[in-house]
């Protein structure tokens, strides 16, 4: 069978990247065959994660910045500084976690979703119009985040003013000046010239992208026990290419922006500038517990033990 698969970014982008090291090994050790489907071919990010609801998809990579419309309680990856920005220490807890392999399956299962894997995608910095050295610099900043409430409720509480949109319309709408900053991992400020329409970059470390790859359920639990575990081994195999791919695809990428942009000015926040951001985080977390409730607590209480047994080798 052809299988077809869908993700948010370009072929050459992380998500393409990990897509074609799964496709590999899946061609490898099955007769079937996997179509990609980068950005831009099927629509924006919601649009994908119908099709895979529908099952018109069979695999679909979806950020929880858009998932935590659907599953509320995936938006707990925006409680600012939960994750931590240190690579190593990320590789294991995405794989070892037991909010993510074993409580967010569950919820991911309800909604017709078999989760497969989550990934990082590296540090996420703000790039704007105007310099940001502290909270007040982002008062009266339209500022894009992708469409989920508690990404809102988090730059509302670092001071900004919030848009949710989908991707599509980001760098039009800094062009056009609709919007005046917009957050994402290094490698994708490069990729998608988002530098050409900002001039600053700003490094707070209040957040690390994160996203997943999820299969229609109806389609995997059609499947022979064979063709499932083929599934999680490529699955397994593509989070290590990855992990390994972008060891120092950031510091790459921001040589290739100063390059492309001289004049663009790049901050990392000392630990006093990060005061502001750090105390808006609990206030989110909070935020975060009266959308989710118990279910939500548990998870987050989940995830704070899984990154603390993950913390050191
Ligand atoms: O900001 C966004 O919407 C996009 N950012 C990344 C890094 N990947 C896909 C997503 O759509």
């Amino acid at each position: 069978d052809t299988w077809r698969y869908a993700f948010e970014e370009a072929i050459t982008d992380v998500q393409g990247v990990y897509a074609t090291k799964f496709k590999e090994v899946v061609e490898e050790k099955t007769d079937h065959e996997i179509q990609l489907f980068p950005f831009g071919t099927l629509g924006e990010s919601a649009d994908i994660m119908e099709q895979a609801q529908a099952g018109i998809l069979q695999f679909v990579n979806q950020s929880p910045g858009f998932t935590g419309a659907l599953i509320p309680e995936a938006q707990v990856f925006f409680v600012p500084y939960l994750l931590p920005t240190d690579q190593e220490h990320l590789a294991r807890f995405y794989k070892e976690s037991k909010a993510i392999n074993e409580d967010f399956e569950e919820l991911y299962a309800e909604q017709g979703l078999e989760l497969l894997s989550m990934y990082p995608e590296g540090e996420v910095a703000m790039t704007t119009k105007e310099p940001v050295k502290a909270c007040e610099d982002l008062n009266e900043v339209k500022f894009r985040v992708m469409t989920n409430p508690l990404l809102v409720e988090s730059y509302k509480a670092f001071g900004a003013t919030p848009t949710p949109l989908p991707w599509g319309e980001v760098y039009g709408g800094l062009q056009t000046n609709i919007i005046q900053g917009q957050e994402n991992p290094t490698f994708f400020l490069y990729s998608t010239k988002i530098y050409e329409v900002t001039d600053h970059i700003t490094y707070a470390g209040h957040n690390v992208f994160t996203t997943a790859l999820m299969a229609n359920q109806d389609f995997y639990n059609g499947l022979s026990e064979e063709e499932q575990q083929v599934i999680e081994e490529a699955a397994d195999v593509a989070y290590d290419h990855i992990v390994t791919y972008q060891k120092d695809l950031a510091d790459q990428e921001l040589a290739k922006i100063k390059e492309a942009k001289p004049e663009m000015t790049v901050t990392i926040l000392t630990e006093e500038e990060r005061e502001c951001f750090k105390a808006a985080a609990s206030e989110v977390e909070e935020k975060f517990i009266e959308m989710t409730g118990d279910s939500g607590k548990a998870i987050l209480e989940q995830m704070k033990a899984d990154l603390e047994a993950t913390a050191t080798e």
